[in-house]
């Protein structure tokens, strides 16, 4: 039996990869901040709460990352401990370094002076290609960051690269674009959208976002987590992106969230001060559905991402098995259950 560590388990993808390798039999581990009484609607979600063995870890906190891969002896571990919300990088960017940047150096340190065979992946980002100096990006695009999350993460992809050539340690980066899921945040724009939307149903309440014409290459996490674990069973280590090929902006998303629901709408523009802000509305009642603010907007922003993953497609055998149509069904069939209390 092989046994797992992730740092990060309670967010999206530690639950989803949670639950890829308790089902390929693996023991796994799973490194949060307080483990007293864990309570996580992600892993109740998925059934796996129990199935897994909790180990205190402050990613900041040398000594203590030290006592975790001691006392877990794991062969593999997935380092998705992050600060992973880039708004919240501009308000807090020294803490998007500590975790997102130094975080990586600490757990492969430890891992070359406790055992260098445990093999490591990185969660790297498209977010590193930021401005895009080519479309569509490949394993060989030049980064481009545009916030300390993308800064940070930029970091940590390099320091994994640098570990694995100076060490000769199985140290892979995943390049993963965007991937969504029904366990997604909802300060995230996709679940934002799809949760905001089902409760508009019942509230009438808004949806507030930013920046509607961003385009992004969306994913499910279930697919990437697959990837992820793929990486490490190579005979040598390397860098992959995983992505779609496809790419939509937030107001088509928007868009094909309501068609989905049947709510016909429209899009117009309204004038707040000396701005103009876009609105949709149900073309029924004329109730706005979706409205923007300023303040979701980001000092610098990345205006389109698409991935080629032609590498982890021919060298890995990975597919995805959701397109957008199919991640926005099972988004929207959580996400209507949830607003109707169930
Ligand atoms: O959903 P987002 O916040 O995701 P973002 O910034 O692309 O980052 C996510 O994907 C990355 C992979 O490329 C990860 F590395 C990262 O950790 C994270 O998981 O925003 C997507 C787009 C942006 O352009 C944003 O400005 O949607 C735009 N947007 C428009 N209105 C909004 C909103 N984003 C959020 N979060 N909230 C809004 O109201």
């Amino acid at each position: 039996m092989k046994t797992a560590l992730i740092t990060g388990v309670t967010g999206q993808d530690g639950c989803y990869l949670a639950k890829n390798l308790l089902d390929k039999g693996y023991k796994v581990y799973g490194a949060v901040k307080h483990t007293t009484g864990i309570q996580n609607w992600r892993l109740d979600d998925m059934g796996i709460t129990k199935d897994i063995e909790y180990v205190d870890v402050d990613i900041v906190d040398q000594a203590n990352v030290r006592r975790m891969i001691d006392k877990t002896k794991p062969d593999e571990v997935y380092n998705l401990a992050a600060q992973s919300f880039v708004a919240l990088s501009f308000e807090q960017p020294e803490m998007a370094a500590l975790i997102d940047g130094v975080g990586v150096l600490r757990v492969l340190e430890t891992i070359y002076q406790v055992n260098p065979d445990i093999k490591f992946y990185q969660a790297s980002t498209s977010e590193l290609y930021g401005k895009v100096q080519e479309v569509p990006q490949n394993e060989n695009t030049k980064f481009y960051p545009r916030s300390p999350y993308a800064c940070a993460k930029l970091y940590g992809h390099s320091i994994t690269v640098n570990y694995r050539e100076a060490y000769n340690m199985y140290a892979c980066s995943g390049i993963l674009f965007n991937h969504e899921s029904p366990m997604r945040g909802s300060e995230f724009v996709t679940r934002k959208i799809t949760k905001g939307v089902c409760e508009w149903l019942h509230t009438k309440k808004p949806v507030t976002l930013g920046t509607i014409e961003a385009k992004r290459d969306w994913g499910h996490a279930e697919d990437y987590v697959e990837g992820m674990r793929l990486m490490l069973q190579q005979d040598k280590p390397e860098d992959y992106v995983l992505a779609t090929g496809e790419c939509y902006s937030v107001r088509q998303f928007a868009d094909m969230v309501l068609d989905k629901l049947h709510i016909r709408h429209s899009w117009g523009k309204k004038r707040v001060g000396d701005i103009f802000i876009d609105e949709c509305y149900d073309d029924e009642q004329g109730n706005v559905i979706i409205t923007t603010d300023e303040k979701y907007k980001r000092p610098a922003e990345v205006d389109l991402l698409i991935g080629d993953s032609t590498k982890a497609r021919e060298k890995l055998g990975w597919e995805p098995k959701y397109n957008l149509d199919l991640l926005i069904d099972n988004m929207l069939e959580w996400d209507l259950k949830r607003a109707n209390g169930k």
